[in-house]
């Protein structure tokens, strides 16, 4: 079951950033596509099941930045 869910990632300023969120992210267990929009902060993660939030917490995080 591919799971589609959104976050708000706050202190995005640039494509490096983008990278940068989108390198942790991919690297959870699970996670088959994500999706980042510099302008709203919105990223779209596709996994298979339901990722834990405190995972996604703490991968974006690790790249410098926070959920909103
Ligand atoms: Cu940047």
């Amino acid at each position: 079951m591919t799971v589609t869910e959104t976050y708000t990632v706050t202190g995005m300023t640039c494509g490096h950033c983008v990278h940068a969120v989108t390198e942790e992210l991919t690297r959870l267990p699970g996670v088959r596509d994500v999706q980042v929009d510099l302008n709203s902060g919105k990223v779209t993660v596709k996994s298979d099941g339901i990722l834990p939030i405190d995972e996604v917490r703490a991968a974006v995080d690790e790249a410098g930045y926070a959920l909103a």
